[in-house]
């Protein structure tokens, strides 16, 4: 698949390029927040920077957040791996007051799933998986190229952008603007390599 050539100023967006802010909330960008991501308030700038040139260039802009229930497998305490985070209407679950919001919401996680990546949530027990509206939202925009930004780098950016390059968009994610979790030493590296390999740029 063709790759855009590296851009001086930054990635070129157009009206086929469609840019996903991953999951910029409370709960992992504010530093108080329940599985708040090392460096996450940096990324709400940076995120900033990339939505503006994408609006000016006239290229989608979609969000996600994760939308989580109060109990859910996905949970430590209710059997799963992470700390409470982003339960629906929760300050957590917020987003970023400084982020710029405009453009579609995809939630995630809505009825206990894992949504992880933005294009699909996971049944925890039967592991089966469904679409988001996510991949609609881009095909009705004739999107090609999708460009990645957002928390965190090792979960849900490279869940997503896996996903992205499943599904035949060209994929690019912007390194300053993500930060990963990195629960094991090394997961932010691991997470780059998988990416690449995937056939995702990392700009
Ligand atoms: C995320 C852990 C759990 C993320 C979501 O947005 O990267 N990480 N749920
Ligand atoms: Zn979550």
């Amino acid at each position: 698949m063709r790759q855009p050539a590296p851009h001086p100023e930054g990635i070129d967006y157009d009206e086929r390029t469609a840019l996903v802010v991953v999951d910029v909330q409370n709960d992992f960008a504010d530093p108080n927040g329940n599985l708040y991501v090392d460096g996450g308030e940096d990324v709400v700038q940076a995120a900033n920077r990339e939505i503006d040139r994408a609006r000016k260039a006239g290229a989608l802009v979609v969000y996600t957040q994760d939308w989580h229930p109060p109990t859910t497998p996905h949970f430590e305490k209710d059997g799963g791996v992470w700390p409470t985070h982003c339960v629906q209407d929760t300050w957590g679950a917020q987003f970023h007051p400084d982020l710029v919001v405009e453009g579609p919401v995809v939630r995630k996680g809505v009825d206990g799933g894992d949504g992880y990546s933005g294009f699909a949530v996971r049944d925890p027990e039967s592991g089966a998986e469904s679409a988001t509206e996510l991949e609609q939202i881009l095909r009705d925009r004739g999107t090609a190229h999708v460009v990645v930004v957002g928390l965190a780098q090792d979960v849900c950016v490279q869940a997503t952008v896996l996903d992205a390059r499943r599904l035949g968009f060209d994929t690019t994610v912007v390194s300053d603007a993500t930060r990963a979790v990195n629960l094991a030493p090394g997961d932010d590296d691991k997470a780059y390599r998988a990416m690449q390999e995937a056939g995702a740029r990392i700009s």
